[in-house]
């Protein structure tokens, strides 16, 4: 099996997606079991679902939050934490996931692409997203107590813009000019864009395109390299 030999002249970009997660015992959102299974997207991942019925969304993130809560990080996360080490700054983790485990692991330098479940902000006003681990019975929904809106959680829903100073640090990353980029999908079906699109901008700056997935994702045919399994038990060795 190929591992991925990185040496000073290296810099290693991962994105991660539900799949790390999943040997966590979180669940991840397509295929046998996903949360899309029994929670229509539009209905609990939109604003439009939020604005029609903001104590479904509480109710989705809650369990979620409280789930997330009693997990631990797996050797997938430990592995990516470590090769954070590792490297130092030829190193950036851009994740996908909102649980917050690639942070208990010890990754420092991650860019939350759609945000954190831990995170609690105002749907009307610009207030400052706040740390907030509590888990709303029933869905109940608070009100901002500056403009008497609508508390949601710190989430990128289909039909928002993701951060722009998150893009530019994963932009910044893959476009520096001191080291060659390796870039290393792991657990995602490459389903979400823009995430999905991230591989094709590695192969634009001659980057070295990696997946490790459980099965093939929906942009397999770009990576260079696909190792089909989980990644819990192939990320421990796979970087040399
Ligand atoms: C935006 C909320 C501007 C957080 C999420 C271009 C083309 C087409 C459509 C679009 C486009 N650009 C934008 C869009 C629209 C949309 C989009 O991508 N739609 C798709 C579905 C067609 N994107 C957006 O709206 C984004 N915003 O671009 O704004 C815009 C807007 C509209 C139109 C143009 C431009 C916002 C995207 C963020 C949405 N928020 N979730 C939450 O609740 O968690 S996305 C949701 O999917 C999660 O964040 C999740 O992380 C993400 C991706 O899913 P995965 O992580 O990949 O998980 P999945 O279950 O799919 O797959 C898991 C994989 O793991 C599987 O392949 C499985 O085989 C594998 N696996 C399982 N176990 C293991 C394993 N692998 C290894 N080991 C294991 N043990």
């Amino acid at each position: 099996m190929d591992t991925l030999h990185l040496d000073d002249n290296t810099r290693l970009l991962v994105l991660t997606g539900a799949g790390v997660s999943a040997e966590s015992g979180i669940r991840t959102f397509r295929g046998m079991g996903g949360l899309w299974e029994n929670e229509p997207v539009e209905k609990v991942a939109t604003p439009e679902g939020f604005d029609e019925d903001p104590a479904r969304v509480w109710r989705f993130y809650s369990e979620r939050r409280a789930a997330a809560a009693s997990c631990e990080p797996n050797p997938g996360h430990r592995a990516i934490a470590e090769w954070e080490r590792k490297l130092g700054d030829r190193f950036l983790l851009a994740t996908q996931n909102i649980d917050g485990l690639h942070q208990q692991a010890g990754s420092e330098r991650v860019v939350e692409l759609h945000g954190s479940l831990f995170s609690t902000r105002c749907h009307h006003c610009a207030r400052a997203p706040f740390e907030d681990r509590t888990v709303y019975p029933e869905g109940r929904v608070l009100q901002c107590r500056e403009c008497q809106g609508l508390l949601r959680p710190n989430i990128v829903w289909f039909g928002e813009m993701l951060a722009e100073e998150d893009l530019t640090r994963v932009r910044d990353f893959m476009l520096r000019m001191d080291t060659r980029l390796v870039f290393l999908a792991v657990g995602t079906s490459g389903a979400v864009w823009p995430a999905a699109g991230f591989v094709d901008g590695a192969r634009e700056v001659g980057g070295r395109t990696w997946l490790v997935n459980a099965d093939p994702a929906d942009n397999t045919r770009q990576f260079h390299h696909f190792v089909q399994g989980r990644s819990g038990e192939i990320l421990p060795w796979l970087v040399t």
